[in-house]
């Protein structure tokens, strides 16, 4: 009911928005080119039993990765920044698809309607800045004009974040209507990695604070995009061990040769990389921000710290030998 409720505001509010939207979005398309070659996907790192039990899995760590295999993975382009909530609400307004349920929460699906707002009383508009989008600031002694500009700011930091919750077919539509693809999981390995096969999308140690997740993660848990710029690949692709987990095309299946079997595997659960910023518990740990760490949820799932960017292919005058 209220994910119909959603559609019908969105709609009222459509012409609002395309001026919105014009005024507030993410410029150009910033892409970076991964170039094409064999890749070593995967690793074939072995766990002791006191390394699983460490990071608190049920299966060995490290065995939904084994084994390391070449890939053939042709040149790309890779969306340097997760897609933001600007981003989706450009394919929201233009396409009719049904948006997030969080921006009821947080307040997000106003920037459609940003011009009745101004309509509102001042009580309403101060519950509105209180509750809805948690303006920090006493938002008592503000008059009509200051509230405005107060939710105004929110919702231009709203813009920059990564969008979340959700699903795998959400993303598959952005990225189709944007003309683009969701990147298949060696394509994602490959952007993380570079060519020398990294940990981690800057290298090989664990380095805490390069990246939005655990201990130091931004206040509000997401941040917006590129705010960690030592989340960065040597392909110079951002945010890829944290800030949001994200969907790749495909199914959760073993890699070729592996002896490791799941009963999760098959046409069930679409494959997720990289970590999200975390919440409490054994998720926010580094070694889930590993560039060969594989993660799968059901296509349907939507989560707050699960978003997604998009890839498409290179021109072949783009391509260069040797990945
Ligand atoms: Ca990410």
């Amino acid at each position: 009911m209220k994910r119909k409720k959603s559609n019908e505001w969105l709609r009222a509010g459509l012409i609002l928005a395309c001026c919105c939207v014009a005024q507030g979005a993410v410029a150009g398309d910033d892409m970076a080119l991964v170039a094409g070659g064999v890749f070593t996907m995967g690793s074939d790192r072995v766990a002791s039993a006191d390394e699983s039990a460490g990071v608190g899995t049920n299966k060995p760590w490290y065995v939904d990765e084994r084994p390391a295999h070449p890939v053939e993975v042709p040149a790309f382009l890779i969306d340097r920044y997760e897609t933001t909530s600007v981003q989706y609400l450009q394919f929201v307004v233009a396409s009719g698809h049904t948006p997030p349920l969080s921006w009821m929460q947080n307040g997000y699906l106003l920037s459609a309607r940003r011009q009745e707002l101004t309509k509102l009383d001042i009580e309403r508009l101060r519950r509105l800045a209180a509750k809805t989008f948690k303006v920090d600031a006493d938002t008592r002694a503000m008059d009509k004009k200051k509230l405005l500009a107060a939710i105004d700011t929110r919702l231009r930091e709203l813009d920059k974040e990564p969008v979340t919750n959700v699903s795998w077919q959400d993303a598959t539509a952005y990225c189709a209507w944007a003309g683009k693809r969701l990147p298949k999981e060696a394509e994602w390995e490959k952007a993380a990695r570079g060519r020398d096969g990294l940990e981690f999308p800057w290298g090989n140690q664990w380095a805490a604070g390069r990246s939005n997740a655990g201990e130091e993660m931004w206040d509000d848990g997401v941040a917006p995009v590129g705010s960690y710029p030592g989340d960065k690949s040597p392909y110079g692709v951002y945010d890829l061990a944290g800030n949001v987990a994200e969907w790749v095309q495909e199914w959760y299946q073993a890699y070729p040769g592996a002896e490791y079997q799941s009963k999760d595997f098959g046409e069930k659960f679409k494959v997720v990389r990289g970590a999200g910023w975390g919440r409490e518990g054994h998720y926010a740990m580094h070694q889930f921000q590993r560039a060969a760490y594989r993660f799968y949820l059901p296509p349907e799932a939507t989560l707050d710290d699960v978003g997604f960017r998009c890839v498409k292919e290179a021109a072949a005058k783009t391509a260069q030998p040797g990945g």
